[in-house]
């Protein structure tokens, strides 16, 4: 194993809540509309766009708006967003994120990031980890969001490594399904059943390890 391609929400940070809080708020405030509890999960990994594209459509409203008024309204949930995140520290940092970024660096692992998120290096700026990230692969320059691979396969090439030497880690099915195609070793934390297609899968972020990682690559290779 060289590298160890991370994805951002749900992995080393939970900025689902913060997601969902600001996209309730825009959706009460110009659509009046009340967005589900479930749009939490559903929302996880998608790209801001879409995101906005399914809760148009969960209000039967998606025709309403053409591609100017839906990039402006992105747009103003992305303020919304920007204005929650800016509390976060390092104690936001999910449990065993740092102690195992120390390992994988003590292993010379490469790090990088694979995130649907614009706002990633803000995020990791935020909780003191961005300079530990040896690249952040850029969303707005791959053509297909999670399921498709290409942010997986950016992340691995902006460290200079093959897929096949990579760990991939992951919260989202969707995210499971990229780093799979990508034809990279899958880890992922969270529901066995829900992340079956993963090689590995741990009940919390606190159950990652070098030695997982290393041990999960050996024999899914
Ligand atoms: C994250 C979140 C998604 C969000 C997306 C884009 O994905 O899970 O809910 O819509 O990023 O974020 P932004 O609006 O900041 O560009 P990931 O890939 O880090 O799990
Ligand atoms: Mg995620």
């Amino acid at each position: 194993m060289k590298g160890a391609i991370f994805d951002l929400d749900g992995v080393i940070t939970d900025t689902a809540k913060f997601h969902f809080e600001a996209w309730s708020q825009l959706a009460k405030e110009q659509f009046g509309l009340e967005l589900p509890a479930e749009f939490e999960a559903q929302l996880k990994g998608i790209s801001r766009t879409d995101s906005l594209v399914k809760i148009l459509e969960f209000g039967d409203i998606l025709d309403q708006y053409d591609e100017e008024q839906i990039a402006q309204l992105a747009e103003k949930k992305n303020g919304y967003y920007l204005k929650a995140i800016d509390t976060l520290t390092k104690d936001d940092i999910l449990p065993g994120i740092t102690d195992l970024i120390a390992q994988l660096k003590a292993h010379d692992v490469k790090l990088s990031i694979a995130s649907a998120s614009k706002n990633a290096p803000a995020i990791l700026k935020k909780l003191g980890l961005y300079e530990k990230f040896d690249a952040i692969a850029d969303p707005s320059k791959v053509a297909n969001g999670k399921p498709a691979p290409d942010i997986f396969l950016a992340g691995a090439k902006a460290v200079d490594l093959d897929p096949r030497d990579c760990v991939g880690v992951e919260d989202a099915v969707s995210g499971v399904a990229a780093i799979k195609a990508a034809n990279m070793t899958a880890v992922a934390v969270g529901d066995p059943k829900e992340l079956s297609q993963a090689d590995a899968v741990v009940n919390t972020t606190a159950d990652f390890s070098y030695e997982l990682f290393e041990k999960t690559w050996e024999k899914a290779k």
